[in-house]
């Protein structure tokens, strides 16, 4: 892969809407994602395979649960510091953000908003620092963006559940210490629970194949009359809002996530097009490749003044789940368009490894599918703004 020389665009001068911690914080990660993800990425996505010794360093600069509190290990930020430090590992690879993404939002929020004080302490601190990795089990073969339908279930059985059923597609299953689950009790209620690795009955085979996120470990969740201890429960939260809840964190995460990788699409495109000489000129000086261009910062300035916006109201409390859906939606969809006229620009080059661009391209692929694909989020929005239902 040719060096690492990403220049973030600005073209509307948002750093002067960061505050100083902002800054560091994004340009540490910045220049750990350059150190460590940018030389080896290539390499790992070409093999399908997790590059397992980041997962210090991601806890190092605070990319496991930004924003939990200091007293349970988290680094106590900002969402704006969360969304910019998920930016920058998606500047380097979705697969890389994926990971930090379902640790801090999908695995530790839920343990931080419904865990019990001994859950908290028990699994937070070492899930801040990556000695501890979790996944999220929410999708089911058969039920993927409607998961009210799911028949994974706990049964109680006195002192302990009995968890029977599976998840499919999850994130950092293979290498995961601990699933939070969700499963249907007695009473037909959505509950939430966490399954260690190492319980009678639970397996966690990996899914291959994949031709998008390959730096990045997925797989199936099986449980085979797995006794879960009750104290594993989250207690009082029931229904679909739980998991959803956890979703709007992770949503977020990914609508600055894709902006880090539309930025690298469109900086290696624009550097590309001042170097490529054709018919006696850099491709640059063509206008159609400036309208790509053109088209590719004004795009990437609208989802970071989105983003911007977003996370303030989230620092105040106030993002609602249809303002974080349309972000997602938007970013991704930006993204993927930016990664697939990038990848034009190159010519024959774009298909190549030499260059970032058909890697983000592919894993937009994914990015576009999980945490509620796009179409559902158009639903949600159009749900939002109608009061009118089209899901069912
Ligand atoms: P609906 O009847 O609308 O709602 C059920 C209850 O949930 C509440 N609710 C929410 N609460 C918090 N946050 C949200 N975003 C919420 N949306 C809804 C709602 O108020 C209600 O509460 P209550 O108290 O009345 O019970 O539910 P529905 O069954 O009609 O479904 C709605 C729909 C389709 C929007 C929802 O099911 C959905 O979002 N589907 C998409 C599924 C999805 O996103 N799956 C993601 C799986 S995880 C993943 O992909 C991880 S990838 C990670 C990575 O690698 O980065
Ligand atoms: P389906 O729900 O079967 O959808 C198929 C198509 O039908 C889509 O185009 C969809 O938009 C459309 N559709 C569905 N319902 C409607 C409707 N009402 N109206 C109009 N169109 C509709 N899940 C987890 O729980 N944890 C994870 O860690 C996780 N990681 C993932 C990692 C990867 C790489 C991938 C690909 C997926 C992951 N997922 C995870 C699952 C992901 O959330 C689901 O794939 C996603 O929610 C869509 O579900 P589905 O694939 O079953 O598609």
């Amino acid at each position: 892969m040719a060096t690492d020389q990403f220049q973030a665009p600005d073209y509307y001068l948002m750093d002067e809407l960061l505050t100083e911690e902002h800054k560091l914080i994004r340009d540490s990660a910045r220049a750990w994602v350059k150190k460590e993800i940018s030389p080896i990425i290539e390499d790992y996505a070409q093999r399908a395979a997790f590059p397992n010794q980041i997962l210090r360093g991601l806890g190092e600069i605070g990319a496991f649960g930004p924003y939990i509190p200091t007293e349970y290990g988290g680094p106590g930020l900002d969402q704006i510091s969360y969304g910019l430090l998920m930016q920058e590992l998606e500047r380097g690879d979705s697969g890389v953000r994926s990971t930090a993404s379902v640790q801090s939002s999908l695995v530790m929020y839920p343990i931080y908003a419904y865990g019990t004080e001994e859950q908290k302490r028990k699994y937070l601190p070492k899930l801040a620092t990556g000695e501890m990795m979790g996944c999220f089990g929410l999708t089911e073969p058969d039920h993927g963006s409607n998961p009210a339908g799911m028949i994974t279930n706990i049964k109680d059985k006195g002192d302990h559940y009995l968890l029977n059923g599976a998840k499919m597609w999850i994130s950092n299953a293979p290498f995961a210490d601990i699933a939070v689950v969700w499963a249907k009790d007695d009473n037909g209620d959505i509950r939430g629970l966490v399954v260690e690795r190492g319980m009678e009955g639970f397996t966690t085979p990996e899914t291959h194949g994949k031709w998008s996120l390959r730096a990045s470990a997925t797989g199936e969740l099986v449980f085979d009359n797995v006794k879960v201890p009750k104290e594993n429960l989250f207690p009082t939260i029931k229904g679909l809002k739980g998991p959803l809840g956890c979703l709007n964190s992770a949503r977020y995460g990914i609508a600055w996530g894709a902006i880090g990788a539309a930025m690298d699409c469109y900086d290696v495109a624009l550097r590309y097009s001042k170097e490529r000489i054709q018919f006696g000129k850099p491709i640059g000086g063509f206008q159609l490749q400036q309208k790509k261009l053109a088209e590719m910062i004004t795009e990437i300035t609208k989802a970071q003044l989105l983003c911007w916006r977003l996370g303030v109201l989230k620092n105040e409390n106030r993002a609602t789940p249809a303002q974080i859906s349309m972000a997602k939606r938007n970013n991704v969809d930006m993204a993927l368009t930016i990664a697939r006229n990038a990848r034009q620009m190159l010519g024959g080059m774009g298909i190549t490894g030499e260059y970032p661009i058909m890697r983000h391209m592919m894993n937009l692929e994914s990015v576009v599918t999980y945490e509620g694909t796009h179409d559902i989020h158009l639903l949600i929005t159009g749900m939002d703004v109608t009061g009118f239902n089209a899901f069912v």
